[in-house]
């Protein structure tokens, strides 16, 4: 493969061609919690379409990336304990105060809390046999997991994102990866997040500074790209 993506700001990867055994890709948190009927985000309050759009998109890559050769998918969830041990009592508060209490019985199980039905990855990005599901306590990846040692095992370099929120774990897990070496490209399609204005300065604070976190490109772009 000789192959590089048309991105913003810079044709993505910096270092050449994508070379698929160094590449991962990384699905964050696309779970019923966050874009499914009453979820969490749902029980906040806040539209759901929002963070569903990129469904589609996502599945159309994960599907590309399924049939090339040694390429990495990795799943993430956010979910905590069920006796809440590993959650600080800051966002346990937080979240109680916007009215959907982290561990607080709803339509689709304790809300957050992992094995319930809301914490489950949704049925049309699921991971299969052979991918990766890292489970996390936190908004970014890598802080709490095993993530950069299971993605360094592999001689892992470059990262593609997609997942849901854009501007809380999707970008804390971007800077995360970026801080640590990792090259990062975002797929804007393939992300979204609860407020409209936010998903848009998300994207464009990645790419201040010639890509201060990465580059930002779309599913078409990549697909074509890695064809
Ligand atoms: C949030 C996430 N938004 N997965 N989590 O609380 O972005």
């Amino acid at each position: 493969m000789s192959k590089t993506v048309s991105a913003d700001p810079y044709e993505w990867p910096y270092d050449g061609d994508i070379d698929p055994s160094r590449t991962a890709l990384l699905l964050i948190d696309w779970q019923h919690d966050f874009c499914g009927p009453g979820g969490y985000v749902d029980t906040m309050g806040y539209d759901i379409s929002l963070t569903r759009r990129g469904v589609e998109p996502t599945r159309n890559v994960l599907e590309t990336c399924r049939n090339v050769p040694g390429f990495m998918i990795i799943h993430t969830r956010e979910g905590h304990k069920p006796d809440l041990s590993d959650c600080p009592p800051n966002k346990l508060w937080r979240s109680r105060q916007i009215g959907a209490g982290i561990g607080d019985a709803g339509p689709n199980g304790r809300i957050l809390i992992r094995g319930e039905p809301g914490w489950q990855i949704i049925d049309e990005l699921a991971p299969i046999e052979g991918e990766q599901v890292i489970d996390k306590p936190t908004k970014g990846a890598f802080s709490a997991t095993d993530l950069d040692l299971v993605l360094r095992n592999r001689g892992v370099t470059h990262i593609v994102l997609t997942g849901i929120t854009t501007d809380v774990c999707v970008h804390t897990t971007m800077r995360e990866a970026n801080d640590l070496g990792y090259e990062c490209l975002l797929l804007e399609d393939c992300t979204g997040a609860t407020d409209e204005g936010n998903y848009e300065a998300a994207l464009k604070m990645i790419k201040m500074q010639g890509g201060v976190f990465g580059a930002v490109s779309n599913s078409n772009d990549f697909i074509n790209a890695i064809n």
